[in-house]
């Protein structure tokens, strides 16, 4: 192994990625939900399966929750039950997408009345917070319209930070807000937080704790998101990645399916800026308004195993971050400062081509986990002892 390798895997043992609760309950289309056995009915049992996620890969500590899907009695008893499982509770994202009330906007609708019932939806967030440890309070609006002149576009942006400095103001010091953006849908002419630069002008008038979430599904085809990370790293407004794979549009396949290649460009742009070290994990001091990234995923599993999916994504994203660490920094900046336009490609290319597997299972192994995770995990028999123990009782979907 040479020092270049084992640097290589002592960065990546810092590494972690967040996992979405949803991501272990039935999702589909509009076309049709697929159950399949052994498939959570509650928050405790997705915790339990993002729990088998991290046990194998070693980098998955933390389960974000949705509220309302994840609504339980006691979120101190669910905190506990985490760390039996040995992860614990990440970002609380909120819903502003599922109620009637909703149809016009929410922290932009027109009506006050809608506006304070979304506002205070964000204050059942913040309690869930204090419960849980949580620091950071994740939204992401289905706000926008249909027709010119539905609505006052300018109004709306008015609106919308007005509520947003209300819910901002429900924070703690140590909380962080992150503010998710999506160029179209469910509204298809103007969407209230369509792109970066809007969600980044939001978070500029917010103050230092607002941060901008990039979802690799949320852009126009063709969208060269690597310079988005560029762009939000210098900054310092990247608050979270939702990681998934698109083919068409918001498709939230498994990170790294459709375009590994541009998974390794974002992962280099994230290593150039010296930003792989996680915002959260033991002996970091968390910082709300520091520049520290939060690395999770935003999936559904709609025909393949959740679990297994899981853990394909994570394996995914540490493939493409080990690659981007392999890249040759020197002699691509040489060859960048000689004008080297193939020199330079070449050595970019030579990192993306490299086979990491063996450095992976090397890794795996110096952590004390198995060099395979999913085989590991198939051969455990989790898959067949859920779907024998959770019979009866209503699968957890999308929208519970
Ligand atoms: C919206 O499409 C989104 O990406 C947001 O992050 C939501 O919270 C999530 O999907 C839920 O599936
Ligand atoms: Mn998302």
């Amino acid at each position: 192994m040479s020092s270049i390798q084992s640097q290589v895997i002592e960065r990546l043992k810092t590494q972690t990625i967040e996992l979405p609760s949803w991501a272990f309950g039935n999702s589909g289309t509009r076309f049709k939900v697929f159950g399949s056995p052994g498939t959570p009915r509650d928050p405790f049992e997705k915790i339990a399966d993002a729990g088998q996620v991290h046990a194998y890969t070693g980098i998955a500590p933390r389960v974000s929750l949705h509220i309302p899907w994840d609504l339980v009695e006691d979120y101190g008893k669910l905190a506990a039950h985490a760390a039996d499982q040995g992860v614990s509770i990440g970002m609380i994202n909120a819903n502003l997408f599922q109620d009637d009330d909703y149809k016009f906007g929410s922290l932009t609708h027109p009506d006050p009345a809608v506006r304070a019932k979304a506002i205070a939806h964000h204050a059942q967030c913040v309690e869930v917070m204090h419960a849980t440890g949580s620091k950071e309070l994740k939204l992401w609006l289905p706000d926008g319209i249909n027709y010119p002149g539905q609505d006052d576009l300018r109004d709306r942006q008015e609106r919308l930070a007005e509520s947003l400095q209300q819910i901002y103001a429900l924070l703690d010091e140590d909380h962080r807000l992150v503010l998710e953006y999506k160029f179209f849908e469910p509204a298809f002419y103007a969407t209230d937080i369509p792109d970066w630069g809007t969600s980044l002008l939001h978070c500029l008038a917010l103050g230092e704790r607002a941060k901008v979430v990039l979802d690799t599904g949320h852009h126009a085809p063709g969208t060269n998101i690597e310079f988005i990370v560029v762009q939000l790293l210098r900054a310092g407004r990247l608050g979270a990645f939702d990681f998934n794979s698109r083919f068409y549009a918001d498709d939230d396949l498994m990170a790294g399916a459709a375009d590994p290649f541009q998974l390794f460009r974002i992962m280099y742009e994230i290593v150039r800026a010296d930003a792989l070290k996680p915002a959260h994990g033991p002996g970091i001091a968390w910082d709300p308004a520091g520049t520290g990234v939060n690395f999770m995923l935003d999936q559904c599993h709609n025909v393949e195993e959740k679990i297994p999916g899981q853990i394909r994504s994570v394996t995914n994203v540490q493939a493409a971050t080990a690659k981007a660490l392999l890249v040759d920094r020197e002699a691509l900046s040489a060859a960048q400062r000689a004008g080297d336009v193939l020199g330079a490609n070449d050595v970019f290319m030579d990192a993306y081509h490299t086979d990491v597997r063996p450095l992976l299972a090397e890794l795996r192994e110096s952590m004390g986990l198995a060099p395979d995770p999913m085989a590991a995990f198939k051969a455990s028999g989790y898959l067949r002892q859920i779907a024998t123990d959770r019979v009866g009782g209503t699968q957890a979907g999308w929208g519970a």
